[in-house]
């Protein structure tokens, strides 16, 4: 029997695309401990764009906020949160309805009690491998993202990535910001933006 041809790995401009879906957690959904508003209506999005990642053999890098119980990044050790996504609570678990593909390499950022771990960067795969090595081992150029919360994780991960020289579509239907004060998301936005990030409805992606 003739094989099907299978679609390409990597799309024909010689880059080498990963998805990087941030923190979709319960902690973050309505409901949580650190809602963002409106926050469970990047999992529809995310979940196409998975797919579609998934099918094309794209890598899927999903984080999650990892903190110690006497995490600094809480109020309660000086730091601005309230106690969420604390390791191996129910808060932590990324949000049920988010269909991860297998093969899907979980990222764990603030896991240190003095850390904010607010960056993709800052996190490491299960065997301790960091984000960035990951990356370049794969070979990968160019990172679609999306995710929890624009003014903070998203944003940090989305300029550390920039930095460190990958190309970034951010998906703007596919991120929820927390606006501690009104106008943070839009004022990240724009800062990724000028910093070379490409914001992208899902619809426009070259995924499809
Ligand atoms: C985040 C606030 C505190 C995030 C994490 O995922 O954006 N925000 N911890
Ligand atoms: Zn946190």
């Amino acid at each position: 029997m003739i094989e099907p041809p299978q679609p390409p790995a990597t799309p024909d401009d010689g880059t080498s695309i990963a998805v990087l879906a941030v923190d979709v957690q319960r902690d973050f959904c309505p409901g949580g401990a650190l809602a963002v508003a409106d926050g469970d209506r990047v999992v529809t999005v995310l979940n196409r764009i998975l797919d579609a990642a998934h099918t094309r053999g794209f890598p899927v890098y999903a984080t999650r906020d990892w903190h110690p119980p006497d995490s600094r990044h809480f109020l309660a050790g000086g730091g601005s949160w309230p106690v969420h996504c604390v390791a191996g609570s129910q808060g932590a678990q990324f949000h049920p309805d988010l269909r991860l593909p297998d093969g899907t390499q979980v990222v764990n950022t603030g896991t240190e009690a003095d850390s904010d771990g607010y960056s993709a960067f800052e996190g490491t795969l299960d065997d301790g491998t960091p984000l960035a090595e990951d990356l370049r081992r794969r070979g990968i150029t160019h990172m679609v993202a999306g995710g929890l919360a624009t003014d903070y994780c998203v944003r940090h991960s989305v300029l550390d990535a920039i930095r460190g020289g990958w190309r970034v579509t951010l998906v703007t239907d596919a991120i929820a910001a927390v606006d501690l004060k009104p106008g943070d998301g839009a004022h990240a936005l724009e800062e990724m933006r000028a910093a070379g990030a490409e914001l992208r409805q899902s619809t426009e992606l070259d995924l499809w």
